[in-house]
C-alpha cells in the first residue's frame, strides 16, 4: 500500500505507546473509548456478580471478593449503576461508535476538531481514574445510589463516605465535560464534512441518531452540572442548597437530576436503535421502511423526553395534578418509541433475512427492549407506580431497557463492524454460541425480578434474612435462580473474548465490503488507513444509504458512491 504509506507520512505525531494516547485520528479515539468502556463493563459486571451472590446466599464469602458488608453492598450497587450508564453505555454506544462511524459513513477524513476529540478522551480517562480511586479511599466508595439523592449524598455522617462521595461526584462531572466536548464534534462534523453530493436525507440513520442523541445530551446536562456543583458545595463547604434545615430543598435535586436523567435514557437508546436499523436493512436486503418517518419520529422522541422527568417523583409528594400531566406525557412517549420499532419490523417484512450473528443481536434487541417498554407503561401510570416504586419490578424494567441498549446493542454493532475495525471476519459459530449463552440466561436473571418486585421486594437491601416477609422459600428460590443465571451468562462472555482474540489474530481476512452493504464506510480498506480515503479517492454520493434489492438495478445493492 504505497499510497497509504504516503498518506501516513503526514502523521507527525508521537511514536510508540504515546502515539495511541496522543493520536487525533477518530478511529484510534474510537478504539480508546471502546476498550476503556469494555474494561469498565468487566468491572461493572464483576460488581453485579458480587452483590447477586450476596443476595442469593446472604453472608457468604463471595469468591474473589469476600464478605459483603451492608455498606459495601450500597457502594457496589451505586458504582455498578454509575459505571454501566456513565462509563459503559455512553462511551461505547456514543463515543466509540460515533467516533468510528460518523466520519467513515459520511465520507470525511476525520472529525472537524480532532484535538478537541483527543481532549475529550483524555478527560474521560481522568474521570475513570478518579472513579476507580474513589472505591479505595478511607470509608470506601460512594453508596448513595447512582441518583445521589440528598441529604444522603450531601452528608458524610449519613453516607459514611466523605471522600468517596466527593470523588464520585467529581468523576461524574468530568465525564460530562468529556461528553460535551465529544458531542460538539459529532454535530459539527455531520453538518460540515459530508462527502460531495450527500444531502440531509442521504445520511445513514445511525449517524443522525448519534447526533440527535448528542444534542439531547447537551441540552439536558446543564441543569445537572449546576446541581452537581451545588451538591459538591453542600458536601464540602457547608452550603445548604439541598438541606431543609438550612433553607434548601432536596426535591430540587430530583428535578435537576431527572431533567437530565430521563433524556439520558434516550441518549443511549437512539444510537442502539441506529445500529439495529443499519443491520436489519443489510441482512434483510431491504430499503428502510420510511427513512423520513424514522428521522422525524426520533426528533419527536427527543423533544418529548424533556417533558417526562417527574415520573421519577410520583412518590416524592408531587401535586396530583402534576402527576397526571407527567403520566400523560410519559404514556405519550411510548408512541414514537413504538413507531421506531414498527419501522424496523416493516423493514424486515418480506425481506430475505440472513441470520448472521449481528442480525441475531439486532432481532434480540427488538424482543427484549419490547418487554422493557411495555413494563414501563405500568410505572408511568402514577397510581401503579406508588406500589411499584423502588421495588425489583422497577429494577427488572430498567434492566430490560438498559441491557438491550448497552449490551445487546453493543454486541450487534461490534460484531457487524468488527470486519471494518480489525480487517478480519469473526467466527460466526462462536458468535452464535455467545449470543444464545447471553440472551437466554439474561431472561432468567430478570424475569424472576418482576415477580419479586410484584411481591414487594424492595431494592437496595443487602440481606433479606432481616425481612422475613420478603424471605419466603419461593422468593429465596427466585433470587437463587437469578444469581445462577447470571453466573451462566458471565461464563459465556469468555466465549466472546476468546472469539475476539482468535478472530483478530487468525480470522479470515475481511474484504472492503464483506456484508455487501451500500453505505460509505464499506468503500475503504478494512481497517481504514489514516485519513480514511486518499484525497483523490474521496467518495462522491449519488443516493440514499439503503438501496437494497432495488428493481432498477441488477445487483441486490447499490452503493452510495456508485453513479
Ligand atoms: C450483567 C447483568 C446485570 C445484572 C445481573 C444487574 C443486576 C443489578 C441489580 C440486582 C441491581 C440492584 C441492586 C439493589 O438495588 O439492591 C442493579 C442496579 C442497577 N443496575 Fe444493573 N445489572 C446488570 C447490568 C446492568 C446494565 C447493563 C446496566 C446499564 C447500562 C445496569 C444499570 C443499573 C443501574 C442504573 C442500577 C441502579 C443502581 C442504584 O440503585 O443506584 N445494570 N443491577
Ligand atoms: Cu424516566
Amino acid at each position: 500500500m504505497a499510497d497509504n504509506a504516503l498518506h501516513e507520512s503526514h502523521d507527525h505525531g508521537p511514536q510508540g505507546i504515546l502515539k495511541y494516547l496522543w493520536s487525533t485520528d477518530h478511529k484510534v479515539i474510537a478504539m480508546q473509548y471502546l476498550f476503556t468502556g469494555m474494561a469498565m463493563a468487566v468491572i461493572g459486571g464483576f460488581m453485579a456478580y458480587v452483590f447477586r451472590m450476596q443476595l442469593a446466599f446472604p453472608g457468604i464469602s463471595v469468591p474473589g471478593f469476600g464478605q459483603v458488608s451492608a455498606h459495601e453492598y450500597n457502594s457496589l450497587v451505586t458504582n455498578h449503576g454509575s459505571i454501566m450508564i456513565f462509563w459503559v453505555a455512553m462511551p461505547v454506544l456514543i463515543a466509540a461508535f460515533g467516533n468510528f462511524l460518523i466520519p467513515l459513513m459520511i465520507g470525511a477524513d476525520d472529525m472537524v476538531f480532532p484535538r478537541i476529540n483527543r481532549l475529550s478522551y483524555q478527560i474521560f480517562l481522568v474521570s475513570v481514574i478518579v472513579l476507580l480511586l474513589s472505591l479505595f479511599v478511607e470509608g470506601g466508595g460512594f453508596g448513595g445510589a447512582w441518583t445521589a439523592y440528598p441529604p444522603l449524598s450531601a452528608d458524610g455522617d449519613l453516607n459514611q463516605t466523605d471522600l468517596g462521595s466527593t470523588l464520585w461526584l467529581i468523576a461524574v462531572a468530568l465525564e460530562f465535560v468529556a461528553f460535551l466536548l465529544g458531542g460538539i464534534n459529532f454535530i459539527t462534523t455531520l453538518m460540515n464534512s459530508r462527502a460531495p453530493g450527500m444531502k440531509a436525507y442521504d445520511i445513514p440513520l445511525v449517524c443522525w441518531m448519534i447526533v440527535i442523541a448528542s444534542i439531547l445530551f447537551m441540552l439536558s446536562v446543564g441543569p445537572l452540572i449546576a446541581g452537581a456543583i451545588m451538591l459538591l458545595f453542600d458536601q464540602t463547604i457547608g452550603t445548604g442548597f439541598f438541606d431543609p434545615a438550612a433553607g434548601g430543598d432536596p426535591i430540587l435535586w430530583q428535578h435537576l437530576f431527572w431533567f437530565f436523567g430521563h433524556p439520558e435514557v434516550y441518549v443511549v437508546l437512539l444510537p442502539a436503535i441506529g445500529f439495529v436499523i443499519e443491520i436489519v436493512a443489510v441482512f434483510a436486503r431491504k430499503k428502510v421502511f420510511g427513512y423520513k418517518l424514522m428521522l422525524y419520529t426520533t426528533v419527536a422522541t427527543g423533544v418529548l423526553s424533556f417533558f417526562v422527568w417527574a415520573h421519577h417523583q410520583f412518590v416524592a409528594g408531587i401535586d396530583p395534578r402534576m402527576a397526571n400531566v407527567f403520566t400523560i406525557t410519559t404514556l405519550l412517549i411510548s408512541i414514537p418509541i413504538a413507531e421506531l420499532l414498527f419501522v424496523i419490523i416493516a423493514t424486515l417484512w418480506g425481506g430475505s433475512i440472513r441470520f448472521t450473528t449481528p442480525m441475531l443481536w439486532a432481532l434480540a434487541f427488538m424482543a427484549e427492549f419490547l418487554i422493557g417498554g411495555v413494563t414501563g407503561i405500568f410505572l408511568g401510570a402514577s397510581g401503579a407506580d406508588i406500589y411499584f416504586h423502588d421495588t425489583y419490578f422497577v429494577l427488572a424494567h430498567f434492566h430490560y431497557t438498559f441491557f438491550p441498549i448497552a449490551i445487546i446493542g453493543t454486541f450487534a454493532a461490534f460484531t457487524y463492524w468488527f470486519p471494518k475495525m480489525f480487517g478480519k471476519m469473526m467466527d460466526d459459530r462462536l458468535g452464535k454460541i455467545h449470543f444464545w449463552g447471553t440472551v437466554i440466561p439474561f431472561n432468567f436473571i430478570f424475569i424472576p425480578l418482576f415477580f419479586l418486585g410484584s411481591f414487594g421486594q424492595h431494592r437496595r437491601i443487602s440481606n433479606f434474612e432481616y425481612h422475613p416477609d420478603l424471605n419466603t422459600p419461593f422468593m429465596y428460590d427466585l433470587r437463587e435462580l437469578a444469581t445462577y443465571s447470571l453466573l451462566v451468562m458471565l461464563a459465556f462472555q469468555f466465549v466472546f473474548f476468546y472469539n475476539c482474540i482468535k478472530s483478530w489474530r487468525s480470522g479470515p481476512k475481511a474484504g472492503k465490503n464483506p456484508w455487501r452493504a451500500s453505505t460509505l464506510e464499506w468503500t475503504t480498506p478494512s481497517p481504514p488507513p489514516h485519513g480514511n480515503w486518499l484525497v483523490s479517492e474521496l467518495p462522491n454520493v449519488y443516493r440514499g444509504p439503503y438501496e437494497y434489492s432495488n428493481p432498477e438495478h441488477d445487483e441486490d445493492f447499490w452503493p452510495q458512491d456508485k453513479p
